[in-house]
């Protein structure tokens, strides 16, 4: 299956008389402005798990162009599903610096109460489910979801008709979970977005060893669903794709679409993980020179007298401000109380709940050397519990 494309490698149009389409330059430059916080972000936070100071983070260099371009054509309403290297598309919906942290750091200001491993964002406010770590959760999920708004869109046809978007990698694609989502998705005519990255490796694995067939694309057309590759580094013609299918989704009463992103995991997998260990050093170096989605941009912005350097200068130095400021009121927030580890299970603490907290918080009273609780809001006192 070819590949869609606006710009090449050197930002360069491709089919001139296919210029990028629905987007002004105000919008352009704030799709690189995205791409490049996400990136500044990430340079910081992978550098401080390596001081300690988060206990894991992943990073999506090379990436970048995929979330931000295709949450640039969903709808604010359309709700979400995500892997994890989609930083861009909270980055998009508005999660500030202070948001990122919370969660990153786990403060008194994470939704998830500190519950989640670092990077399992998720948001309410922004219709963005919280991310599962073990692969493939969200896939079914979104089908389900895609069932409901389908039937939301059916009940109210004046409101505004939504789609699901759903994001994964070409990794995870070989769980079942992903078939069985695609199937039911295409049986009942799902709006959904299958969104998938990929990125050439799922950890260690190279995608010659996960698959035989033509990449993803394949599968999708197998399900009788509608399926388009896009060069993953374009972020026009992720955002172009992304808005056409996003139309498509919703034609009909609703059907699926499968989306195939192809880019290059430029980072290692994640924080515990070390690439040089199955992949050449020369071969990442070699796509870090060659091709990226954010000086693909920029080169097509220069060229078009929409950026220079003293602007690129202000906003790289703007960010890593607004990323050290939040990342260093974070670092002194203490975390929820310990009695929210319990909470938000049922509707209220169950009676063996209460009796396990109640033990804990004695063995933390007899070996307080052993247990510094002062980080926690409340210290001791947060892990009271009533018994009614
Ligand atoms: C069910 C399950 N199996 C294995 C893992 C361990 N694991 C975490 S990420 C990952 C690779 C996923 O690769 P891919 O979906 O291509 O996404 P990428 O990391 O390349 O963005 C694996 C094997 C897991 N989290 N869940």
């Amino acid at each position: 299956m070819p590949t869609y494309r606006i710009l090449d490698q050197e930002g360069v149009i491709v089919d001139k008389s296919r210029q990028p389409s629905d987007i002004s330059s105000e919008e352009m430059v704030g799709l690189y402005k995205h791409m490049v916080s996400v990136s500044i972000m990430d340079l910081i936070m992978f550098d401080a798990q390596r001081q300690g100071k988060v206990s894991f983070y992943m990073v999506s260099a090379g990436e970048e162009g995929i979330a931000v371009g295709s949450a640039s054509s969903l709808s604010p309403n359309d709700p979400i599903f995500a892997q994890y290297r989609e930083t861009g598309i909270f980055q998009y919906r508005g999660f500030t610096p202070h948001d990122f942290m919370a969660q990153l750091f786990a403060t008194t200001d994470d939704p998830g109460r500190g519950r989640n491993m670092p990077v399992h964002y998720g948001s309410t406010k922004y219709h963005i489910h919280t991310i599962s770590s073990p692969l493939a959760t969200q896939i079914p999920q979104a089908s389900g979801a895609a069932y409901a708004v389908k039937m939301q869109n059916m009940h109210n046809p004046t409101d505004e008709q939504r789609v699901v978007a759903c994001y994964f990698g070409e990794g995870a694609a070989s769980e079942g979970d992903f078939h069985a989502a695609l199937n039911i998705a295409a049986t009942r005519a799902c709006p959904v977005l299958f969104i998938c990255r990929n990125n050439g490796y799922a950890i260690s694995t190279p995608t010659l060893e996960q698959y035989r067939g033509d990449g993803i694309a394949s599968r999708g057309v197998g399900y009788g669903i509608d399926t388009i590759r896009v060069d993953g580094n374009d972020i026009l013609a992720v955002r172009e794709v992304t808005r056409q299918a996003r139309q498509l989704a919703l034609e009909q009463g609703g059907r699926p679409v499968l989306i195939e992103a192809m880019s290059y995991r430029v980072s290692h997998h994640s924080t515990s993980d070390d690439s040089f260990a199955y992949r050449a050093k020369v071969e990442v170096e070699d796509w870090k020179r060659r091709d990226n989605p954010i000086t693909r941009l920029r080169k097509y912005m220069e060229s078009n007298s929409l950026w220079d350097e003293s602007q690129e200068k202000e906003l790289r130095s703007e960010a890593r401000k607004s990323v050290l400021d939040a990342y260093r009121k974070a670092e002194k927030e203490k975390h929820p109380p310990l009695r929210s580890m319990m909470t938000d299970v049922y509707e209220e603490l169950t009676e063996e709940q209460i009796e396990q907290m109640q033990k804990m918080k004695k063995m933390v009273e007899r070996y307080p050397n052993e247990y510094d609780v002062t980080g926690y809001e409340g210290g001791l006192d947060g892990m009271n519990v009533d018994r009614r």
